[in-house]
C-alpha cells in the first residue's frame, strides 16, 4: 500500500462518538471511574474520549497490568486539530536543514535502508499525566493515569541522521516540527526546541511501535523517541528537523510543558514563580493495573495485585506496597526484561482478610533512592505536571 488514507470513515465515526466537539482542556474527570467511549478511533479500541478534534484519548486502568502496552490500547494526544489523513509514502520525507554542512531530504525508504536500525523499549509519559489529582485544579486536560504506555520502539538515531547532514561548528539548537497544522493562522505549529547537547544516542527516529507501522494517530509514518524525557518533546509525524544556533522561542517551548525553575518546582495559586523551565526527565512513578477501584474482592481470596513502575532510566529498584493505609510496606516481586527505559512490572500476592473497603498502595523506588510521595503531598504547579503521588485503589472485600 503506498498511501494511507485513514480518516474517511472515520471522520463520520469520530463524529458521533461525543455528540458535540468537546475542546482540549476543558473537560473534568476524576482519577477513575471513567467509562471508555461506545466507539473507536481507526486502529484503535474504543478508550476514555476527552475530544474527538483534536483526538484525545486516554487508556483505561486496566491497560496498566501489561509491560509492554498494545498499540491500539495506546493512549493519544494531539495539540492541532488539522492532522493531515493521507501519507503519500513514496514523497514523505523528512527534511533536515538549517545549519548543516549539507540539507537533506531524506525518504522514508532511505531512512529505512541507508541507517543502521535501531530498537530501544521505552515508556512515553504526557508531562500532564494524572493532572486531575491536583487540588486545585491545574489548567488542561484532567487526566487520569492514562496517559502513558510503554512500547518498543524501532527507527534510526538521530544522531546518524545528523551526522550525515554534518553539523557546522555553531550549531547548538535543533527544532523538530511534524505535518500537523493549527487551524487558525494565528496559533502556532507544534514545534519542539531542544539544545543538541542534551540529545543523546538514545534518541530515535522510529517508523515502527511494537513490530508494526506507527498507528497513524501515534504519529505515522515517523516520530521522535526520547527515552527518560517526557513526550511533549516526541514530536509526531516529524517533517522537519532544524539546527540553529540560538532558541528561536516558538510558542510550545515558551509557554507549554513548564514549570517553576526553583529548588521544588512548585508554586502556589496565588503565588506563581515567574521564572519557568521546560519539563525534561521523568519523576518516579507506579501505577496499580488491577484490581480497579470499587471491585468487589473476596474475603480470604487469594488476588494478585498488578502494575507498572517506571522513571527516567535510571532504573526502578523496588515497588512496595501497603494493604494498610500506608502503614506498612511489603516488597512486590518485580519483572525487567526490557531495559531501563522501559516499564517494571510488578506484581504482589494479597489475601485479604478483614471485611469491608480497603485501600491498596504502590509506591516505587528507583536506583537513587527517589521515591514516590504520598500524593498529597506533591507540591502544586499551575500546569499540572509531573505528579507522581502513590497510586492507591479502593477495593471493597465482601
Ligand atoms: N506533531 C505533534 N507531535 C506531538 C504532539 C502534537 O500535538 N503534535 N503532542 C505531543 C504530546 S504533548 C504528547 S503527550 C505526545 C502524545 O503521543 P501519543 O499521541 O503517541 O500518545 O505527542 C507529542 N508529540
Ligand atoms: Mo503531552
Amino acid at each position: 500500500m503506498q498511501r494511507r488514507d485513514f480518516l474517511k470513515t472515520s471522520v463520520v465515526a469520530s463524529a458521533a462518538i461525543v455528540g458535540t466537539n468537546l475542546s482540549a482542556g476543558v473537560t473534568g474527570q476524576p482519577l477513575d471511574g471513567q467509562t471508555v467511549s461506545k466507539m473507536a478511533f481507526p486502529e484503535k479500541r474504543p478508550l476514555i474520549t476527552y475530544s474527538d478534534r483534536p483526538p484525545l484519548l486516554e487508556s483505561p486502568r486496566s491497560t496498566f497490568t501489561k509491560g509492554i502496552t498494545p498499540n491500539d490500547e495506546f493512549f493519544v494526544r494531539w495539540h492541532m486539530p488539522d492532522i493531515p489523513t493521507k501519507i503519500d509514502l513514496d514523497s514523505y520525507t523528512i527534511k533536515i536543514d538549517g545549519l548543516v554542512n549539507k540539507e537533506l531530504n531524506i525518504t522514508l525508504k532511505e531512512l529505512k535502508n541507508d541507517f543502521e536500525q535501531v530498537e530501544v523499549t521505552a515508556v512515553l509519559q504526557c508531562g500532564g499525566n494524572s493532572r486531575s489529582a491536583f487540588t486545585p485544579i491545574a489548567g488542561g486536560i484532567q487526566w487520569g493515569s492514562g496517559a502513558m504506555g510503554c512500547a518498543k520502539w524501532k527507527g534510526v538515531r538521530l544522531s546518524d541522521l545528523l551526522n550525515k547532514a554534518g553539523l557546522k561548528k555553531d550549531a547548538h539548537w535543533i527544532g523538530f516540527n511534524g505535518k500537523d497544522n493549527a487551524a487558525y493562522y494565528a496559533t502556532p505549529n507544534f514545534v519542539r526546541e531542544m539544545e543538541l547537547e542534551e540529545l543523546d544516542d538514545h534518541v530515535i527516529v522510529a517508523y515502527e511501535m511494537n513490530g508494526e507501522d506507527l498507528p497513524y494517530l501515534n504519529g505515522f509514518p515517523l516520530r521522535l523517541v526520547i527515552p527518560g524525557y517526557y513526550s511533549d518533546s516526541w514530536v509526531k509525524m516529524l517533517s522537519n528537523i532544524t539546527v540553529t544556533n540560538e532558541y528561536k522561542s516558538l510558542f510550545f517551548m515558551d509557554v507549554a510543558y513548564r514549570i517553576p525553575d526553583n529548588e521544588t518546582e512548585s508554586e502556589t495559586p496565588e503565588n506563581r514563580f515567574k521564572v519557568t523551565k521546560p519539563i525534561t526527565h521523568m519523576n518516579v512513578k507506579s501505577i496499580i493495573g488491577y484490581p480497579e477501584n470499587d471491585m468487589k474482592i473476596y474475603h480470604n481470596s487469594h488476588i494478585v495485585v498488578r502494575g507498572v513502575a517506571f522513571d527516567d532510566g535510571h532504573g526502578i529498584k523496588d515497588v512496595l506496597i501497603s494493604t494498610d493505609g500506608g502503614k506498612t510496606w511489603d516488597d512486590a516481586l518485580l519483572k525487567q526484561e526490557d531495559g531501563r527505559y522501559a516499564y517494571t512490572e510488578f506484581r504482589y500476592s494479597y489475601k485479604p482478610t478483614k471485611y469491608g473497603k480497603v485501600s491498596i498502595m504502590a509506591k516505587a523506588v528507583n536506583r537513587l533512592g527517589d521515591e514516590q510521595p504520598l500524593a498529597k503531598d506533591v507540591l502544586w504547579n499551575h500546569g499540572g505536571y509531573k505528579f507522581n503521588g502513590i497510586d492507591e485503589v479502593i477495593v471493597e472485600v465482601v
